[in-house]
């Protein structure tokens, strides 16, 4: 590789080598001269990867006010967060992080005064705080916790288990299991034992979540404690290599819940096991495998999210024939009468249903973006005293705890400018309390704004922002402005405390725009996903190029003071956004993006995502992503707004390869660009959870430098 300015551009970017890869798709000739950018362990790539972090961090480390940013938010970020105390067993637990802890670490309690013990502290499991806790379960009685350790970011979890009781063996068994992903940890009521999914050990094993094999032929499993990994057993394996498994012990521990997954659509099969049957069959008294599912749904017709049950009666949270969502119930001793309505759907989402103390039904609404929350009587629905939890307004339910057999909920609500407080309820005494307040040093809240707005996009839909800046933020065209989004996968971008954000509007006198854009599931799946997913898509991005045209009518900003970032989904919403439209933006950041749209399908999780994009094998389906791929899309002669596209090495979700093909392809279409067009790839990092927060500091702190040059915008204010 050279960097020659002039063979390279302004910016002298490496010499990337172009092959001659050319496939016919559907009819259509591809070419795909960056095809071996998809080999993570080639010398090849690795200089590659080399020489653009080398490009990238000597061009931001040489911003002078890099440090001066680092510092402000370093300062910043270093308040107390606590998660909600919620009860297992005998014991009380919360999360808790001091301020730059480089993971939370869970304490435990005997009662809520009583002095909090370290229950489990990630940050003892590395050097550099990259090993983080990514999924947990207690055993019903308190005694066993079953957890997942992640490195370096990857989906892959190695489960471990401990004895709750202090002073008892911290490593239960002898190995970690391994290979498991997107997995609850569920316990049978017995403590002997807990159900998980996992998938087969991969063909390329090192350094796991760096390999880019394709996550199929996944199985529901039950691991027995103290036995090997080997002699799990299998509850159930999809027929399809591509479907997935969940697994939910019910609150009495009688039946076990399962859900067939199909990649991410919302819909899912839903089979029940009644354990008491089987053992009456097998004639023991434990977990063998010879399980009788009863199929209750057997096509993927909707939602089904297990509420309560008391004894063969269910309730369930579901879309069926309610694409906002409903509560039903169901009897397993009447299949007959099929799926009863205790709580019909609303005008609002309903996003989160909970039993607490007994019968009390706590659902968790959207209303335009903003949570509220209601109480009814599980038996009949009816509406109880509180009808509504006391909950500020324009604000967010972060976490809810409290369970059937508990007379008090905790639950945590934020927005953009208010960090979360954690308010109990307790049913005994009908007495609302605010429990934990969180203080922020150095946040000036009363200095701060947040508006909401609707805007109309192309074809006439109205849809929601909201903006956040400082009270005295003009509309002179004139702000520095960071639009967000994500627009897919039925994901609602919800307010969110985010202090790399109010470091930008504080200090730098900036302005974020997040606006809820279809493909999400702010309004329902009817009125939001579906509106924009599949033949749809393209709403997505019309609805954010219409956002950003708001700003801009409105004079918040002008296109070289505004900035787009979106990650994952939302990086492919900014990748394709800069090949539509690069005279609306001067400053486009796409986070761990799908770029590649001929082809996602073939790496990891990647085919789970036909949900959203279709199947590129379909010819039909491939005409749609066509007209949007970021890879396919790249403009020769439009001006593009600089571009800083980020990755994780071990980002196994959405591997790299999508970036880095994005990239080069970019530097080459575009190595004249006035402004730059680089790459930041983090390592030991993933997807985004399990970032340590020096990692997530530093990446804030590049990415705000990055946007700061890139829209000349050198404001500061103390
Ligand atoms: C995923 O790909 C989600 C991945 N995923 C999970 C879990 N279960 C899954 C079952 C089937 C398929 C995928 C699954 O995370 C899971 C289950 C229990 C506990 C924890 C995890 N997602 C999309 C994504 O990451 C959107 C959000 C979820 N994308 C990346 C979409 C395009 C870019």
């Amino acid at each position: 590789m050279s960097s020659s300015a002039t063979a390279n551009g302004p910016f002298g970017y490496p010499s990337v080598r172009r092959d001659d890869t050319v496939e016919t798709l559907h009819g259509h000739k591809v070419a795909d001269p960056y095809r071996w950018l998809e080999d993570p362990d080639s010398e090849e790539t690795k200089v590659f990867v080399e020489a653009q972090n080398k490009l990238f961090f000597d061009y931001i480390g040489n911003y002078p006010k890099r440090e001066t940013f680092k510092q402000k938010l370093t300062n910043l970020w270093n308040f107390e967060k606590f998660g909600c105390p919620f009860k297992r067993g005998d014991k009380y637990y919360y999360f808790h992080n001091s301020g730059l802890q480089a993971q939370s670490v869970l304490y435990q309690q005997e009662s809520l005064d009583a002095e909090a013990k370290t229950f489990l502290d990630p940050n003892k499991l590395s050097d550099d705080g990259t090993v983080s806790l990514n999924t947990y379960g207690f055993s019903k009685s308190g005694k066993f916790f079953a957890y997942g350790l992640s490195a370096s970011g990857s989906d892959w979890v190695s489960v471990h288990v401990r004895e709750t009781q202090p002073g008892s063996k911290e490593n239960y068994e002898e190995k970690p299991l391994e290979w498991a992903k997107f997995t609850g940890l569920e316990w049978t009521h017995d403590d002997k034992g807990f159900f998980y999914s996992r998938y087969p050990k991969p063909e390329r094993d090192t350094d796991k979540g760096t390999e880019t094999d394709s996550n199929k032929n996944a199985a529901l499993y039950y691991h027995k404690i103290g036995t090997p990994q080997s002699q799990d057993i299998v509850i159930f394996k999809p027929e399809d290599p591509e479907h997935m498994v969940g697994a939910e012990v019910s609150d009495d521990g009688k039946y076990l819940v399962i859900t067939v997954i199909r990649g991410c659509d919302p819909e899912r099969k839903l089979y029940i096991v009644d354990f008491a049957k089987t053992f009456a069959k097998t004639g023991k008294e434990e977990v063998t495998g010879d399980f009788e599912m009863i199929k209750v749904v057997d096509e993927f017709t909707a939602e089904w999210d297990y509420v309560a049950n008391e004894g063969t009666v269910f309730w369930f949270q579901t879309t069926l024939e309610a694409p906002k969502r409903r509560i039903v119930k169901y009897d397993l001793a009447h299949p007959e009468k099929g799926f009863a309505e205790v709580i019909a759907q609303s005008e609002d989402v309903l996003t989160q249903a909970r039993v607490v103390n007994e019968d009390k039904l706590i659902l968790v609404y959207l209303h335009d973006v903003k949570h509220v929350a209601r109480l009814h009587a599980l038996h009949t629905g009816k509406d109880l005293e509180p009808k509504e939890l006391p909950l500020p307004l324009g604000s967010i339910i972060g976490s809810l705890s409290g369970r059937k057999e508990d007379k008090e909920i905790f639950y945590s609500f934020s927005s953009f400018i208010t960090p979360g407080s954690i308010h109990r309820y307790d049913f005994e005494t009908s007495k609302h309390s605010v429990f934990r307040e969180t203080k922020v040093n150095g946040l000036k809240a009363d200095i701060l704004e947040t508006k909401q707005i609707f805007f109309t996009s192309k074809d006439g839909t109205k849809v929601p922002m909201y903006i956040i800046s400082r009270k005295d933020a003009k509309q002179d065209s004139n702000n520095a402005t960071l639009l967000y989004a994500y627009g897919g996968f039925n994901i609602s971008i919800t307010p969110s405390f985010a202090v790399t954000w109010l470091n930008f509007i504080q200090h730098m006198k900036g302005v974020v725009a997040v606006a809820n854009i279809r493909g999400g599931g702010e309004y329902g799946q009817e009125a939001w996903y579906d509106q924009g997913k599949l033949g749809k898509k393209q709403n997505v991005f019309d609805d954010f190029q219409a956002a950003a045209k708001y700003l801009i009518d409105n004079k918040w900003t002008k296109p070289d003071k505004l900035a787009i970032n979106g990650g994952s989904n939302g990086g492919l919403l900014v990748g394709a956004s800069i090949n539509q439209a690069p005279e609306l933006f001067g400053c486009a950041i796409a986070d761990v993006g799908v770029m590649d749209m001929y082809r996602f399908h073939k790496f990891t999780i990647g085919h789970a995502w036909v949900s959203d994009y279709g199947n590129p094998d379909k010819k039909e389906d491939f005409e749609v992503v066509r007209k949007y791929s970021p890879l396919h899309n790249v403009q020769k002669d439009k001006p593009y707004p600089a571009v800083l596209i980020t990755t994780g090495d071990h980002d196994d979700r959405v591997v790299p390869l999508h970036s880095h093909k994005l990239l080069a392809t970019l530097q080459h279409e575009a190595r004249n660009n006035a402004k730059p067009i680089l790459e930041r790839v983090e390592t030991k990092a993933g997807h985004g959870a399990g970032k340590s927060t020096a990692q997530r500091i530093e990446e804030a702190t590049d990415k705000f430098s990055f946007l700061a040059l890139a829209l000349d915008h050198h404001v500061w204010e103390d």
